[in-house]
């Protein structure tokens, strides 16, 4: 018999793109910072994008129109439901779409998955993403960094957008990164403006070394947390309260104006075998 002498503890180079995933509440520049990455590594590397909207295919529309790549190389998911829902519950919508634009241009180094904007809870499934940025801007307020929640805390990696606007809006930067890296145990940080140089290439810098961590075999995926509790209106206008949460098993709730329900998944975190490039 033949003995093998595979390390199978070690995380293995997955034969495909790296998904990073891209999140953040309605309007922080998810669809810009995706514009921007295509724009600057697109000539080295070979990228996809996919993205989400709740009714339209709007996000993939401006990125096609801004030529940032191939127009197929672009593909919209329309979720029609709590745009969470699609990157954390069931992910099946954007593994197809992900695994369709391998199929059809790969191989390729990089697909960006953008989520619909949500509110501060929303993070990816590992099973739809290997890695995560969260984007927060300085619009939003300097002290939402401050607020936490799992994607500020945990996602791999945390952009704060837009700081070309602080001074507009009264938000110190320098506070609100340094709030950030409080609120996430020094995990990376990018304060972001498409205008700023520097910024740009810090950004661009930690992409491709995750997209080298995880095309070796480096890096493995991080579940930043189950979203918490928290309420859409549903199509009728009703209240819909429900939660993500590895715990999913609360009763089941459903008074005439009021619905609670849970998706209940798989909780995994990995935090010892988990690379993190710094920013
Ligand atoms: N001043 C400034 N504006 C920016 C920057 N990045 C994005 N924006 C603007 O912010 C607005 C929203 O940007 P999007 O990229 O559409 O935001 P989004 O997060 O994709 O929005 P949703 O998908 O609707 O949630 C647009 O008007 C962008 O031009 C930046 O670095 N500086
Ligand atoms: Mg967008």
């Amino acid at each position: 018999m033949v003995e093998s002498t595979a390390d199978h503890s070690a995380p293995t180079a997955p034969a495909r793109a790296f998904r990073l995933g891209v999140a953040g509440p309605v309007g922080t520049g998810k669809t810009s910072l995706i514009a921007l990455l295509c724009r600057e590594l697109a000539d080295d590397i070979e990228m996809g994008v996919v993205t989400n909207d709740i009714y339209t295919d709007e996000d993939a529309q401006i990125l096609r129109a801004a030529g940032v790549l191939e127009v197929d190389r672009i593909r919209a998911v329309e979720t029609g439901a709590c745009p969470h829902t699609a990157i954390r519950d069931d992910v099946t919508p954007n593994l197809i779409a992900v695994e369709d634009l391998e199929a059809d241009h790969g191989p390729l180094d990089l697909v960006l998955v953008e989520s619909g904007g949500d509110n501060l809870t929303a993070t990816f499934s590992p099973a739809l993403v290997d890695a995560q940025i969260f984007v927060l801007d300085v619009a939003g307020g300097g002290d939402v960094a401050r607020k936490g929640g799992p994607g500020i805390a945990r996602a791999d990696l945390l952009v704060v957008n837009k700081t070309d606007l602080a001074p507009y809006v009264g938000v110190d930067v320098e506070r609100m990164l340094s709030d950030a890296a409080d609120a996430r145990d020094g995990g990376p940080v990018i304060g972001l403006s498409r205008h700023d140089r520097a910024s740009v290439d810090a950004l661009t810098d930690w992409v491709l070394r995750m997209t080298d961590a995880v095309r070796g075999g480096r890096h493995t995926p991080v579940d930043p947390g189950p979203m918490a509790p928290h309420s859409h209106a549903d199509e009728d206008g009703n209240v819909v309260v429900h939660t993500h949460g590895p715990e999913g098993d609360h009763p089941h709730e459903q008074p005439r104006t009021r619905t609670t329900h849970t998706h209940p998944h798989e909780l995994r975190h990995h935090p010892l075998a988990h690379e993190r490039p710094g920013a």
